[in-house]
């Protein structure tokens, strides 16, 4: 069975992060193997959360594990708390970074041209340096261009700006670059991606559905990683992350009474595995 290592924090409430990663990557079949970086009450679009930061543990953690010997398939990364945390998951890259370990950074901090709470423009830097060390990764378009110090063109930013912003991505020096969260001129909703070895640019959308939520791009690029794990192609695995979110939000939208802080990622884990099979 693979082994993924996904290092982000647990909101305990908020279906985010970890409490998102870890059904996911369970429903693929591969066994996740987590480091928290933090407890929260609640993701940070909540007011009052606490915080818990657990940096101090994070290279014991690893110093443990370097004795055991472990093995990942695949290291994937999501919201981090600090700067100094971003230092410590470069340890983590350059320790357990494998003949075929696929490592893959989503760099989880901002929303609609917006940084969420505690984080500055610094730290996006920061990410930046991150994610030249992944061979894939997940930004949106506020990630990216807060990553790229480009002014934020805004959700409906139309595909020759992504592409240049794609190309500017790509710069930073990871295999893949994916821009999460584009708008289609034909109205879809969807991704677009970058293969730095090729220049190709590739792309995928499905209907967009009117409702805005928490947590998607954490819920993505969990399906995502949990897809390539099942020897689906970057674009295989791309899309069939792209059709359970979907589904997701769909869900949510359709469903009444469901919580606005977050997507029903449960309720559509059937979907998702029924995906993985072909
Ligand atoms: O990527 C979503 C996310 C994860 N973790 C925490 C967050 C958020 C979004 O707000 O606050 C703590």
């Amino acid at each position: 069975m693979k082994r993924v290592l996904t290092i982000q924090d647990i909101s305990c409430i908020g279906k985010c992060s970890l409490t998102a990663a870890i059904p996911v990557l369970s429903a693929a079949g591969v066994e996740p193997a987590i480091v928290p970086t933090a407890v929260l009450s609640t993701h940070t679009m909540f007011s009052g959360f606490t915080f818990r930061d657990l940096t101090d543990d994070m290279l014991p953690i690893l110093e443990h594990w370097k004795k055991e010997g472990f093995h990942f398939d695949a290291i994937y990364t999501g919201y981090l708390g600090s700067e100094r945390q971003i230092d410590i998951v470069k340890t983590y890259f350059d320790t357990f970074r494998g003949e075929n370990t696929k490592i893959i950074v989503d760099p989880a901090m901002s929303d609609n041209g917006r940084l969420y709470t505690g984080f500055d423009e610094h730290f996006a830097k920061e990410m930046g340096k991150l994610c030249s060390k992944a061979d894939i990764v997940l930004p949106n378009i506020s990630e990216a261009c807060l990553m790229l110090s480009e002014e934020y063109p805004g959700e409906e930013a139309d595909e020759k700006t992504i592409e240049g912003l794609l190309v500017k991505l790509d710069r930073l020096g990871a295999g893949i670059s994916v821009i999460t969260g584009t708008t289609f001129s034909d109205g879809g909703f969807g991704y677009t991606g970058y293969v730095s070895d090729t220049g190709e640019f590739f792309r995928y959308s499905t209907p967009r559905v009117p409702y805005k939520s928490h947590g998607t791009g954490d819920v993505f690029a969990a399906a995502f990683t949990g897809a390539l794990m099942k020897e689906k192609s970057v674009e295989q695995a791309l899309q069939i992350a792209a059709d359970y979110t979907c589904a997701c939000i769909k869900n949510t939208f359709e469903t009444p009474g469901s919580v606005n802080y977050a997507v029903n990622l449960e309720a559509e884990l059937p979907y998702y595995m029924e995906l993985l099979k072909y």
